[in-house]
C-alpha cells in the first residue's frame, strides 16, 4: 500500500477555532484553546499518524495587525507557515456573516495549489442561517473544497481529513511516527498554564502574560516544576495572585491536572508571578519567554 505524507497549514482570523480543529484531528491537546482572541502565539506542529499516512499540521496565530514585538513575531510565524505547504486550510467562523474581506482573503491564496475552505462552528448555527453564507463562496475558482464542520463535536472532521490525505503526495514520514508534536514538554507545560490563566483572568490581562518553565526535576514517582508567569504591571500581578492567593491557586490546580495527564505522573507545580514592564515590546524579553526567532 502506498504511504502519503505532507504539510498542511491552518490559517484564519483569531478565535475561529483553528487550534480546536488541530486538537480534534490529532486527538490530543496539542495547541491551547480559549474564548479569547490571539490565544495561539506561534507555529505549533500537530502530527497525525496512521498506517498509511503522516500529516504534519501547522497551527498558526490568528491574523491581526502588528503593534509590538510579540505581534511581529506572531505575524512572522504566520508568514513562514505558508511556505512549502501541500494543503492550506482557511478557516472561517460559520456563526458570523461572511464578509467581502473574507472573500478577498481567500482569493489572496490563488497561487496555492490545494486550498480548502473550512466553515467551523456549525454546531452553533442553523442550516437556514448557514446556507446564505455558503452561497457567497460559490465563485471561488481556486478552492478545491468547502467543508462545513464542527471542530468541537467532530462533525465532518473525518471527511475533511480524508480529503486532505487524498491531496497529499506519496512520500515517507517526516517525523517519528510515535510523536504528535514538535514542541518540548517544557513548552507544553508553559502553554497549559497560560491556557488556564486565559480562561480565568479578566480581559485586559491575558495578552500581557507569558509563562516560562524555570526548573523541571523528575524522578520515578513525581515531577517538580517551577514556573514563572510574567506580566506587565504590579496591579496585574495582584490580580493574577488574587485574594489571599486564590486566583493563583485556581490556575495552578487546573494546570496541574492537565500536566499530570500529559506526563502520567504526580506533579508538584510551583508558580511565581513576576513583573517585566512592557515585555511584549522588548525583543530580548519576547525571546526569553520562548518565542525564539530560530523557531520561525
Ligand atoms: N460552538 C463551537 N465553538 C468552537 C468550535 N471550535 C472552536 N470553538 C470555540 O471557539 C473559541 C476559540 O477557539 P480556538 O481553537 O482557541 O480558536 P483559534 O482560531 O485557535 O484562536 P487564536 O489562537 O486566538 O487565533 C473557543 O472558545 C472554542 O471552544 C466549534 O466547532 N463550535
Ligand atoms: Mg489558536
Amino acid at each position: 500500500m502506498s504511504f502519503k505524507s505532507g504539510f498542511v497549514t491552518i490559517l484564519g482570523r483569531p478565535n475561529v477555532g483553528k487550534s480546536t480543529l488541530l486538537n480534534t484531528i490529532i486527538g490530543e491537546k496539542v495547541s491551547i484553546v480559549s474564548p479569547k482572541p490571539q490565544t495561539t502565539r506561534n507555529k505549533i506542529l500537530g502530527i497525525y499518524n496512521s498506517q498509511n499516512a503522516q500529516v504534519v499540521f501547522t497551527d498558526t496565530p490568528g491574523i491581526h495587525s502588528s503593534a509590538n514585538k510579540l505581534d511581529e513575531y506572531m505575524q512572522k510565524s504566520i508568514d513562514t507557515a505558508k511556505q512549502g505547504v501541500d494543503v492550506l486550510l482557511l478557516v472561517l467562523d460559520g456563526t458570523k456573516p461572511i464578509k467581502q474581506g473574507d472573500i478577498d482573503w481567500i482569493n489572496s491564496f490563488s497561487k496555492y495549489k490545494n486550498v480548502i475552505v473550512v466553515i467551523n462552528k456549525i454546531d452553533d448555527t442553523s442550516f437556514e442561517k448557514l446556507y446564505p453564507q455558503l452561497s457567497k463562496l460559490n465563485d471561488l475558482e481556486h478552492v478545491k473544497e468547502i467543508y462545513p464542520i464542527s471542530a468541537k463535536t467532530g462533525k465532518n472532521v473525518d471527511e475533511l481529513l480524508k480529503n486532505i490525505i487524498d491531496l497529499l503526495p506519496e512520500g515517507v514520514p517526516y517525523f517519528d511516527q510515535d510523536s504528535y508534536t514538535d514542541k518540548s514538554v517544557r513548552f507544553m507545560i508553559a502553554e497549559i498554564v497560560r491556557e488556564k490563566a486565559l480562561w480565568l483572568l479578566q480581559d485586559e490581562i491575558p495578552h500581557g502574560i507569558a509563562c516560562e518553565v524555570i526548573e523541571y526535576k523528575e524522578d520515578d514517582k513525581k515531577v517538580v516544576i517551577d514556573l514563572d508567569i510574567i506580566c506587565e504591571r504590579d496591579n496585574h500581578k495582584m490580580i493574577i495572585i488574587g485574594k489571599k492567593g486564590s486566583m493563583l491557586k485556581e490556575i495552578g490546580t487546573r494546570a496541574r491536572q492537565d500536566i499530570e495527564k500529559l506526563l502520567g505522573k504526580k506533579v508538584f507545580l510551583n508558580i511565581f508571578v513576576k513583573v517585566r514592564a512592557d515585555w511584549r515590546n522588548k525583543e530580548s524579553y519576547v525571546e526569553s519567554v520562548g518565542y525564539n526567532k530560530t523557531d520561525l
